[in-house]
């Protein structure tokens, strides 16, 4: 079986052992981390969320196929975040207010590292004011907001709200992902970009600096 074919297995099974495993030799042998993502990982957390839907998977499913993920990526973050370029801009991502999921965040922050910008993690269940600080505290250009919740999305909102209320909403772009979003939804809360994927959120985030 190929690697992304046993890391597949491995993490809709919750099998934290074996992800790692695969994703070790993996780097060993020198494979391009983001084929394993792409093909692999990121295909196995869309069944598990097929199947959690279909009450086939419960919570705790949930919970030991995102630890398999998030231990196969530990092991290939630092190859994705390897730059050796210029800064080319400072982001403040995190995940919204109410939402726990940070793998695709987690994502799009190593792939924003790797083509050179300097990102600030706020890490997940971040309030609008914490996101307003943190542009403060480090001048930041750029803000990345994540959401997987449909409930959460609103979050979005208060956040770009409260960036307007401080005065900071002319100094900085703001960018939205997430599985549940849209175009149109990123355009309805005055958003200045959307992405769907973690390659893709580079490029918008490239754009949006002028990088
Ligand atoms: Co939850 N969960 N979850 N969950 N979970 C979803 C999102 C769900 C779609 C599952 C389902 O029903 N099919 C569903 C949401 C339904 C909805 O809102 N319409 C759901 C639910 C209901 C819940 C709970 C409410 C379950 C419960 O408790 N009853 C609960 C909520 C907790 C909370 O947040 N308050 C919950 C909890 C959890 C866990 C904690 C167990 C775990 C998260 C662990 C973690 O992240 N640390 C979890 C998981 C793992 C999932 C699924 C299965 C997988 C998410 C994931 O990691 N995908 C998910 C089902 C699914 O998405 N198919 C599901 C892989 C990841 C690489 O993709 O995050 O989409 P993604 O990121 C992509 C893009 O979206 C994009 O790039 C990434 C890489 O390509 N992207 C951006 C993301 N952020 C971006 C930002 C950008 C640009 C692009 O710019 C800034």
């Amino acid at each position: 079986m190929e690697r992304f074919e046993r890391i597949y297995e491995a993490i809709l099974k919750g099998d934290n052992k074996a992800a790692i495993e695969v994703a070790q030799e993996a780097v060993d042998a020198g494979d391009d981390p983001q084929q394993l993502i792409d093909q692999g990982m990121i295909p196995a957390m869309a069944e598990v969320g097929r199947r959690f839907e279909d009450e086939v998977y419960f919570v705790p499913e949930l919970l030991l196929s995102a630890r398999a993920m998030k231990g196969a990526l530990a092991l290939l973050r630092p190859l994705l975040t390897e730059s050796g370029g210029e800064r080319v801009g400072s982001v403040v991502l995190g995940t919204v207010q109410g939402d726990l999921h940070d793998i695709g965040k987690n994502l799009v922050a190593a792939m924003m590292e790797g083509a050179g910008f300097e990102v600030i993690d706020l890490g997940a269940d971040v309030s609008p004011e914490q996101f307003v600080t943190a542009v403060k505290e480090k001048s930041a250009g750029l803000v990345g907001l994540s959401a997987l919740l449909t409930v959460t999305m609103p979050s979005m909102k208060s956040t770009i709200d409260a960036l307007e209320e401080a005065g900071l909403r002319d100094q900085v772009k703001v960018m939205v992902g997430g599985a549940p979003l849209s175009q149109e939804y990123a355009e309805e809360i005055h958003a200045d970009g959307y992405a769907d994927n973690a390659a893709a959120a580079v490029r918008m985030a490239q754009q949006l600096v002028g990088a």
